[in-house]
């Protein structure tokens, strides 16, 4: 399936790629001028005591510097002649009557942005060669797929990661255009899958629903695993059972996944009433969460700092809950802040980068930091235009992570706990929207609607529907 229109005819900017890590790397360290760069692609293997292949997932350095998902394939920069090459795997006779034909060094040339193509086999000759122009040759890893050209490489070079990172952190019109693809196959899945409550009586449902419409838009791959929850479920961040019954008295969906387009990612998250009524204390925490995501982008811009931004979010939480009741109103939301009681309700950061990994490269978290407010908060640096990140504020109502903190005197005394009890059966609300930073705000990839009466609406309308509406068979 072809990809965004504006694509057509144009090729995955690879060699400007590779320019733009020398340059990085340079300005880093000088005294790596002239050295190449050398990354092997993923190969195919099989399982143990098997035939079949094993998923593959291609190297997203290598895919950053050559735009190619073929298998067993190797990129080459040579910085001193400003030379891509690269090196298709050598053709297999034996398995073009299973494969297929390979792509010809012709088709190949005409699809890939690099100076030239060969095979494989020309790859020894080659690195001797660049050995001569080069100081080193910089590797990502020595790995079963380039362990046989080791002697000429130089691999894990700190300076070398931080050129590939930086360089991956601002993304250009090409790849821009491809996580926008990725986003909007993301927002019809989700509409799919808001719309199709009456075949959804299983939390696997939704997964299938969501993924086959991806497949159907041409996504092979999912940019993680969907998290597909229901009731208290939706308290745990990272849920992959995904098999429960969804029974109406669970009353709370939410749905977290993002469909991927040529190795880039998008991330979503939605949150609806399984009956399209929204409970009260669903909708009061939905508002919150809403309010934490608005207010969160009104602060975004070039300059600013995530963490800022993340611990606004936090504030927005206390003053919701000290409406709600939630939190006792005789404190200050300064003295909440600071006694970090909301990172239970709130333990994730508000966002993090996006590009070919769900979680991109050049974030810099610390999972060490002692701030309970700041530790899983996966972007620590001030925004730039170019960055593509999630904006996903949360509330949580979990047992396991509530249950020190409802027995330390010092932090249940700023809770209401027969109003918390009120709260429980929701699980958890997340909205995360995909965003790039542009020159004085950002752009919003993310489409489908967070209104919580659209949403209302939208579940109905399918609902209405009835089984009869849908042309599944099981
Ligand atoms: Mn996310």
């Amino acid at each position: 399936m072809s990809g965004p229109p504006s694509l057509i005819g144009k090729k995955y900017p690879a060699k400007q790629h590779a320019r733009n890590v020398y340059n990085y790397l340079v300005k880093k360290n000088e005294s790596t001028k002239n050295t190449s760069f050398f990354v092997s692609g993923e190969d195919l293997e099989l399982y143990l005591y098997c035939d079949q292949t094993k998923p593959i997932r291609q190297n997203r350095y290598f895919f950053y510097l050559s735009g190619c998902d073929i298998p067993g394939s190797h990129v080459l920069y040579n910085t001193a002649k400003d030379h891509l090459t690269l090196y298709l795997p050598n053709i297999d006779y034996e398995d073009v009557m299973w494969s297929g034909l390979p792509l010809s060094l012709e088709d190949a040339a005409k699809k890939f942005d690099a100076d030239e193509i060969k095979y494989a086999s020309e790859l020894k000759t080659d690195l001797e060669l660049a050995n001569k122009d080069s100081t080193k040759i910089f590797t990502t890893d020595i790995n079963k797929f380039n362990t046989k050209y080791s002697t000429f490489l130089d691999a894990g070079d700190k300076d070398f990661f931080y050129a590939l990172d930086e360089s991956r952190l601002i993304k250009d019109w090409y790849e821009l255009e491809l996580m926008r693809h990725a986003a909007k196959i993301t927002d019809k899945c989700h509409l799919a899958v808001m719309s199709a409550l009456p075949i959804e009586t299983n939390e696997t449902h939704i997964h299938a629903e969501f993924m086959y419409h991806a497949l159907r838009q041409g996504s092979k791959y999912q940019s993680y695993d969907p998290i597909c929850c229901s009731g208290t479920s939706c308290s745990t961040l990272h849920y992959i059972k995904n098999d429960e019954e969804i029974t109406p008295e669970k009353r709370s969906v939410l749905i977290d996944a993002g469909a991927e387009w040529s190795c880039y990612a998008s991330d979503v998250t939605r949150c609806f009433p399984v009956n399209g009524e929204w409970a009260k204390e669903h909708l009061e925490i939905y508002n919150a969460v809403l309010k934490m995501q608005q207010v969160t982008m009104s602060l975004i811009k070039p300059g600013a700092s995530w963490d800022e931004i993340h611990l606004a979010a936090h504030k927005v939480l206390i003053e919701e809950f000290l409406k709600l009741g939630i939190f006792k109103s005789e404190f200050t939301v300064e003295e909440i802040f600071k006694s970090k009681v909301s990172a239970r309700f709130f333990p994730h950061g508000l966002g993090h980068l996006l590009g070919m990994d769900t979680h991109d490269v050049g974030g810099y978290p610390n999972y060490e930091d002692p701030d309970p407010l700041l530790q899983y908060l996966r972007l620590r640096r001030n925004l730039e235009k170019g960055m593509v990140l999630t904006d996903e504020p949360g509330i949580y109502f979990s047992p396991f992570l509530l249950e020190d903190t409802l027995k330390d005197p010092a932090r249940v005394k700023y809770i209401n706990k027969d109003v918390l009890d009120k709260y429980w059966y929701i699980g958890g609300v997340r909205i995360e929207d995909d965003l790039v930073i542009t020159e004085d705000g950002f752009e919003n990839l993310t489409g489908i609607t967070s209104d919580p009466e659209e949403i209302s609406k939208i579940v109905k309308a399918g609902l209405a529907k009835g089984t009869e509406g849908f042309h599944n068979v099981v």
